[in-house]
């Protein structure tokens, strides 16, 4: 796998929407990000802003400076848009990534029998960021820092080394033509490898823009350096789509079973409400009444409930 990571195109690269996720996970093992050109249509991300725009307009000031106060948030995604929720958060080649990199596979002495367990990725946030002229360019920073996530510096991806590296896997969607000018995303290709206890802060001047046309797509690692990008236009919005997944034995960042609504998650398949975290992440992590918590959720399927060894 490493020979073949020193063998990929320089500079981080821009695919179609088909290309064969094996090439995408080895793009991100080396660069940290890669773009995705039309990964949703034009017409769903259009559709997909006018489910939340009013949650945006009505956001309030942020108080701090991890955001500006030019920009606006409609967090809770999954409650406000369907159409968010079945063409990004769903969307097939972020699953494969997702679960590329954040599965987790771990085995037990349960007595004399060895058990394993597999514990697959869910929601970790869903929000779409509007960033208003004027607003200034966010702190670099590693959205991992949140699940408390430190880091060995390494040279280069190891796949057996680095199985457990990553805690998130971001999806950042443009809502808009994103520019360097209107706030594109700031980050720095490569900074996954870094450690956590380097001793000077990420420099600005090695960030490259993620500058995509409507629809298109920025898949990064969790532990990539990056921050929203200053909007110098003097009439442009930048909005974007972020959504992160993590490892189903950390908590979330946004709590799903507090953001929506019981009864609109209800309207969604089951497996967005497992995706959200109604289900077990293996061996027991998640449980009401001692069972999948899909059961509190659709009552209607308690029929088929029992309790059974973890
Ligand atoms: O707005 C952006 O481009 C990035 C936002 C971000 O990094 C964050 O909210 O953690
Ligand atoms: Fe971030």
């Amino acid at each position: 796998m490493q020979s073949a990571l020193s063998e990929l195109p320089a500079g981080v690269q821009k695919v179609p929407a088909d290309a064969p996720v094996d090439y995408v996970i080895r793009l991100l093992k080396r660069d940290g990000g890669v773009f995705v050109s039309g990964l949703v249509s034009a017409g769903d991300v259009e559709k997909a802003y006018d489910e939340c725009r009013e949650r945006l307009d009505n956001d309030m000031e942020w108080d701090g400076n991890f955001f500006p106060k030019e920009t606006q948030r409609a967090p809770g995604l999954i409650g406000l848009s369907t159409t968010y929720t079945k063409t990004q958060l769903m969307n097939p080649l972020y699953h494969a990534v997702c679960d590329h990199f954040l599965t987790t596979r771990s085995w037990f002495w349960w007595g004399d029998e060895r058990k394993e367990s597999v514990s697959k990725p869910y929601v970790h946030s869903c929000v779409a960021l509007r960033i208003g002229p004027g607003g200034k360019a966010q702190p670099l920073h590693r959205d991992d820092y949140i699940g408390h996530n430190i880091h060995d510096e390494v040279q280069e991806w190891d796949d057996t080394r680095d199985m457990c590296r990553e805690t998130a896997v971001g999806l950042f969607v443009a809502g808009c033509k994103i520019t360097k000018q209107n706030g594109g995303t700031a980050f720095i290709p490569g900074s996954h490898l870094w450690g956590t206890d380097r001793k000077n802060p990420p420099d600005v001047n090695l960030c490259q823009h993620a500058e995509m046309d409507k629809g298109d797509a920025f898949i990064m690692l969790a532990s990539t350096f990056h921050g929203g990008g200053t909007n110098s236009t003097k009439d442009e919005q930048r909005l974007m789509f972020s959504t992160f997944v993590t490892r189903g034995y950390l908590r979330q960042e946004e709590n799903q079973f507090l953001a929506v609504a019981p009864e609109k998650a209800r309207q969604y398949p089951r497996e967005v409400l497992e995706y959200m975290g109604y289900s077990l992440s293996d061996p027991a992590c998640g449980t009401v009444e001692q069972m999948d918590p899909i059961y509190a959720i659709l009552p209607e399927l308690k029929s088929e409930a029992k309790y059974k060894d973890f």
